[in-house]
């Protein structure tokens, strides 16, 4: 198919038949601009879905209407599943420490779904307002044992968020995600001059969120850097190889890459396995455990189905 190469714009929101682009034409003076959309109907749905983060050529560009048509799809580098976004080149893990409490087996079931992805993983607290000072820095220690060096906000300290910020715009496309009520968008609002997407406080009994937002969106901080906000969830069984699960818990890979030490089966689970070497004195042994009971006994399920 011929393309007009000079029209290529990045999807920034989805709904139903319908895609919102910016396009990305730097010579352009339309550069920039958002155009309502859908796809040519020759474009099969079936084997070319579209997804937010996804780049793809436009072209009946209507000016005065901001409606164009969407023509082909560019390769993508990567699909997250859950939420579904292309493209991107950062995950950021979203908690708060208060308002919801911290569950720690949910940071850990984020992570390593994360880690999965194969991109730069990186964990920000929320709402350091709500504890004390030791207990913030017990948290920092807690993760650093973990293998994340924790990026922690308060939303009285609004300078806090300046280094988090400077990090944002010297990364390609970074996504958001957490569970509802984090402050996930209210971190969005921060960082981003103008932005005024809705919150809402958490509810009054459980404190838990109320799954304000309800869309994948990209948002952009520059014109080479882009966030995505995502709606808050909680995250179930993972569907990884438990061969592979091991790869991504960073414990685990100090050992073996960096200290060298080996069990005698190359794919030994670190469980009870014969000749087995790991050092299982790390604290989320035992989410490494669970997980790979649940990972088993999903898949278990699904093969009586
Ligand atoms: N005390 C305190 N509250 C905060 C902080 N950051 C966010 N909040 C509040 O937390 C509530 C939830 O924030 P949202 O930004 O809507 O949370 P979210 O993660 O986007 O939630 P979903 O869209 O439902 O996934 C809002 O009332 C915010 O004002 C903080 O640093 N300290
Ligand atoms: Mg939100
Ligand atoms: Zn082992």
């Amino acid at each position: 198919m011929k393309t007009n190469c000079k029209n290529l714009a990045l999807v920034t929101k989805k709904f139903n038949d319908f895609f919102l682009v910016d396009l990305k034409n730097e010579e352009s003076s339309h550069n920039g601009k958002r155009f309502l959309c859908k796809v040519k109907k020759s474009i099969s749905y079936k084997d070319q879905v579209i997804y937010v983060g996804d780049e793809v050529f436009i072209d009946n560009i209507d000016l005065k209407n901001k409606r164009a048509v969407i023509k082909s799809l560019q390769k993508r580098k990567n699909l997250l599943i859950r939420p579904s976004v292309a493209n991107i080149s950062n995950i950021y893990i979203i908690f708060s420490v208060e308002e919801p409490k911290l569950n720690l087996s949910q940071v850990n079931r984020f992570l390593i779904s994360a880690e999965s992805m194969g991109v730069e993983v990186s964990l920000v607290l929320t709402k350091c307002d709500l504890i004390p000072e030791k207990r913030r820095l017990f948290l920092l220690e807690k993760f650093r044992k973990w293998g994340y060096q924790a990026i922690t906000l308060n939303l009285e300290k609004p300078d806090y968020f300046q280094n988090l910020l400077t990090e944002l715009k010297q990364k390609r496309c970074s996504i958001f995600m957490g569970p509802s009520g984090v402050g996930k968008t209210t971190l969005l609002n921060t960082i981003i001059p103008g932005l005024k997407n809705n919150t809402s406080p958490v509810s009054n009994k459980i404190k838990r969120g109320k799954n304000t937002t309800r869309n994948v969106e990209l948002f952009s901080l520059s014109n080479k850097s882009y966030i995505v906000d995502t709606p808050g969830f909680n995250m179930q069984t993972l569907k990884v190889d438990i061969r592979l699960l091991s790869n991504l818990y960073k414990e685990i890979n100090k050992q073996i890459i960096d200290q060298g030490i080996s069990c005698k089966f190359r794919n030994c689970l670190h469980l009870s396995d014969e000749g087995c070497n790991l050092d299982k004195s790390f604290e989320r042994y035992s989410f490494y455990k669970e997980m790979i009971d649940s990972i088993k006994s999903y898949y278990s399920q699904n093969q009586e189905d």
